[in-house]
């Protein structure tokens, strides 16, 4: 009996150690991922979106950003967004850049890649759901509806509370 209990254990430490391995060469070499993701059956794609925020739109604004952590099981890529046309005529996925000097630009990108068990970080000065053309100011204490659109996952809807700060 007390063998038999032995042989689990060191089944269990060897276990550790290969995750622990390949945790180590998933971020050098891209083989590396390959290799791990054919070695099981492939996972459904599965979006878990925490922390998610709009800020309060000032009435003189007809633009808003919302923001979020976006982690995935599967590499992933966000290809989009989406709000409802009662909150907002246009919306795009952004990333803040430097312009000249000391001055900040914004511009649409066509996909963030998201990586599995990476958290992507949306947020203030950095990439952010753009709306545009907002029917009506965002108010604070309200929510409004956001569908991410991901190449792998489909449509992901996230309700966005509308806050002063980040939470
Ligand atoms: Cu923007």
């Amino acid at each position: 009996m007390k063998k038999t209990t032995k042989a689990i254990v060191v089944s269990a430490l060897s276990i550790v150690s290969i995750s622990g391995l390949a945790a180590c060469g998933s971020d050098t070499e891209s083989a590396d991922t390959t290799v791990a993701a054919n070695s099981t059956a492939p996972a459904t794609p599965e979006i878990t979106v925490t922390g998610q925020w709009a800020r309060q739109s000032p009435m003189a604004t007809d633009m808003g950003a919302a923001y979020m952590t976006i982690n995935s099981n599967v590499d992933d890529e966000l290809v989009g967004a989406m709000v409802d046309t009662s909150v907002a005529e246009m919306t795009q996925v952004h990333e803040t850049i430097m312009g000249e000097g000391d001055s900040m630009k914004m511009q649409e990108v066509k996909k963030i890649d998201v990586i599995a068990g990476t958290p992507t970080e949306l947020k203030a000065g950095g990439y952010h759901v753009m709306l545009m053309k907002l029917v009506k100011p965002l108010e604070l204490g309200t929510e409004i509806s956001v569908t991410l659109k991901f190449a792998k996952a489909g449509d992901v809807v996230v309700t966005v509370p509308i806050l002063e700060e980040a939470p």
